[in-house]
């Protein structure tokens, strides 16, 4: 069982932890179901980005790659995620399978050697390869495409192909250079993959028809060496300068890592099933380049077990844009650590939303409803409930038999469940266990057990006890989900730890009853979405302003400070009062009655005890001040293209970051737009053109 191994570069986001945290659902099915697994994962650690990464930090790659890998183990230790080993593929045993598998496959002829067209950077001094070299898609015209696959059609590249290439690190324009690597030829290989994919019968049908698609456009040879140092080297004569391309080794690491903690690993990928999990990006990946490799490799007498069924997810985003560590955009692991949120609720979220078929989102508020409505209400009520109840009324699971078909209807769902288990369909598997759940549920509130308490005991205990049976059918159920909280019901019946063979004994006594799952409330998650949400782009903070047309109806000095005034401001709908260093530049009789424009929605501050409600808008050029103004009605909201919903406030640092600047017809300008209110331009004088608003 094999998650695909993360990038050591970049601690994973919500995203990318889909799915190595489908992998551990899946192996802690396996268990359940009395298999014996092993879960292995690992860092990929070879390619440029991380000598970069290595030499922004003055560290060895290997030293740096080492330091990251615990950084990973401890994130998704963190999260529940129980590996059998989490291993690198910079490891001297990966190393040596890879040169092995490497000569198998030259040995049968299935390597041979070209010139090859490079591209070059002359300023940054290196080939660009792979994510360092960024261009128009040949195949669908998307614009990012990478040198060696393009995220949106999934097509494999060669960085020659891309149209307008350019450096990822400087942006400059690559240079052409001829160089002599070696080449996997999957063209020769095509049958063999051919046959393997048509004789899969685990392989869900849109996987297949995908990989069987490539196929019939034709597979080209791969290109699978790089003019890099940090690497598995190529041990071929004439290549000793070069490194194996990072997709031919990192898959070889799923045996390299379990090679670092098995002695018989070999044995074990020669023989047992092999399930993966992957983003749909690395499919193509997992169901043609690496099992050509092995089905090359085969013919030199291994015995290399291809993937039994592979568990692909599709994207997962953020809040409806793209996850990013640079634009502090969406929650990293190591963020969410440091979070007041169980690991189990983000468990369960990334199962619930986990899609086969399209690409979904994170969002705060489905993530409030999931906690809520779901584990709090459904399933954390039910256990409470029953529990309670059960805990003051009897102090034990009543010895009684089961209302039998509240617990067959029950076992049904679960039972239909383990199928879509089975099938890796693990947000279907979960949706049954709630609905479980439910029944469960309703049953206590229909039998009312604190009323049958009252007038039929027995009843009453019949209830408890089928809703305890049923909420350890559940917990097992659940606990390849949410482990943490399956192991605490356990308990909380009075077992002493999770088992599957448990089973509930009449009178058994129960443990200290506990909350499973706390509600979340709306001011926790509006915190949360507003640490998590990013830089923003200064048109999201333009338009998240409130600009208005307001009029000066009265202006004192501050008292305790010369340069200020204390200005009221009518804004129609309501009045204001700031502070502002005017003084310098204009009289008291200069402002009163005259219209200006009020940021109205700036951070209210303090100013020498006075509070500030806002700022006025003036341009500042060549030592001297203009007041923006509007003959527009007082109150009239002034935007640049086009008016949005303005936010609850606005702090000056992102105001500071705006160019708002006077042209030289005398208008306002944001992004090559004209400052306005619905009836007409948003004026300035006294300054002249370039003055910048401030
Ligand atoms: N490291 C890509 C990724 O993290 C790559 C997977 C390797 S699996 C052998 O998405
Ligand atoms: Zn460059």
């Amino acid at each position: 069982m094999t998650p695909s191994l993360p990038y050591v570069n970049s601690i994973p986001h919500l995203g990318n932890a889909v799915c190595v945290v489908s992998a551990d659902v899946f192996n802690r099915f396996l268990k359940k179901e009395g298999c014996e697994s092993r879960f292995i994962c690992g860092t990929d650690e070879h390619g440029t980005r991380t000598e970069i990464e290595a030499k922004k930090r003055k560290m060895d790659p290997d030293k740096y790659c080492e330091q990251m890998n615990q950084k990973f183990k401890d994130v998704f230790d963190f999260i529940g995620v129980e590996f059998d080993h989490f291993g690198r593929t910079n490891n001297p045993v990966n190393h040596e399978i890879t040169q092995s598998i490497f000569k198998d496959l030259y040995d049968k002829g299935y390597i041979f050697d070209k010139e090859l067209t490079l591209l070059y950077c002359e300023k940054c001094k290196m080939y660009l390869a792979d994510s360092y070299v960024e261009g128009t898609c040949p195949h669908c015209g998307a614009e990012d495409a990478k040198g060696d696959q393009c995220d949106n059609c999934s097509k494999f590249l060669e960085p020659v192909e891309l149209i307008h290439p350019k450096c990822k690190i400087c942006g400059s324009v690559p240079v052409v250079k001829r160089d002599m690597h070696i080449f996997l030829d999957l063209k020769k290989l095509q049958p063999k993959v051919k046959k393997w994919l048509l004789s899969n019968k685990n392989l869900k049908d849109d996987v297949k028809n995908f990989s069987l698609g490539w196929i019939k456009e034709g597979l080209h040879p791969r290109c699978i060496s790089r003019n890099l140092k940090y690497g598995v080297k190529v041990p071929l004569k004439g290549f000793e300068d070069k490194v194996f391309y990072v997709w031919f080794d990192a898959p070889i690491g799923y045996f390299g890592a379990t090679a670092e903690k098995y002695k018989d690993w070999k044995s074990w990928w020669q023989s047992a099933q092999h399930y993966e999990f992957m983003g749909k990006d690395n499919v193509p990946f997992h169901t043609i380049f690496f099992p050509a490799m092995l089905l090359g490799s085969n013919e030199n007498d291994n015995k290399w077990v291809l993937p039994t069924n592979i568990g692909v997810n599709q994207n997962l985003n953020y809040e409806g844009k793209k996850f990013s560590k640079s634009h502090k955009r969406g929650i990293f692991l190591d963020d969410f650590m440091k979070l007041d949120i169980k690991a189990d609720v983000l468990r369960y979220y990334i199962i619930s939303v986990r899609s086969l078929h399209k690409d979904t989102e994170f969002s705060w508020d489905a993530f409030l409803g999931k906690n809520n409505n779901e584990l709090v209400a459904n399933y954390g009520n039910l256990v409470y409930r029953t529990l309670v109840f059960m805990s003051k009324n009897f102090g034990c699971v009543p010895d009684v038999a089961v209302d039998k078909s509240v617990v067959d209807e029950v076992s049904e769902k679960l039972s239909a469940a383990d199928k879509f288990y089975w099938d890796l369909d693990f947000k279907e598997a979960l949706k049954l266990i709630m609905e479980a759940s439910s029944i469960a549920n309703q049953y206590f509130q229909h039998s009312a057990p604190w009323d049958l308490v009252k007038t039929d005991k027995d009843k009453c205990s019949v209830v408890l006890r089928t809703c305890s049976e049923v909420i350890l059918m559940l917990s097992k159920a659940l606990w390849p989900i949410i482990p943490s909280a399956s192991e605490s019901v356990f308990k909380q019946l009075g077992f002493d730890k999770f088992d599957f063979s448990a089973k509930i004994k009449g009178g058994q006594k129960l443990g200290k009853v506990k909350v499973l799952f706390k509600k979340f409330d709306e001011s926790m998650i509006d915190k949360y979405r507003d640490k998590f949400s990013g830089d923003l782009s200064e048109e999201d903070i333009f338009n998240s302003m409130d600009l208005r047309v307001a009029k000066i109806v009265d202006v004192k000095v501050h008292p305790d400070a010369k340069k200020l005034f204390i200005v009221d401001l009518d804004v129609g709908a309501y009045k204001k009062t700031i502070v502002s260093g005017l003084r310098e530049h204009f009289s008291v009789d200069d402002l009163l009655g005259k219209k200006i424009i009020l940021f109205s929605n700036l951070e209210p501050a303090k100013i020498r005890g006075v509070k500030s409600e806002g700022m006025l808008l003036a341009a500042c050029g060549s030592g001297k001040l203009g007041l923006l103004g509007s003959d527009d009605k007082i109150g009239e909201r002034v935007y640049a293209k086009s008016c949005s919903t303005p936010a609850k406030s606005v702090s000056y640092d992102n105001f500071s970051k705006l160019e708002i600047l006077v042209d030289k017809d005398g208008n306002v300008v944001f992004c090559s737009h004209i400052l306005k209110t619905s009836r007409g331009k948003i004026k300035v004088s006294g300054v002249g053109k370039g003055a910048k608003v401030c």
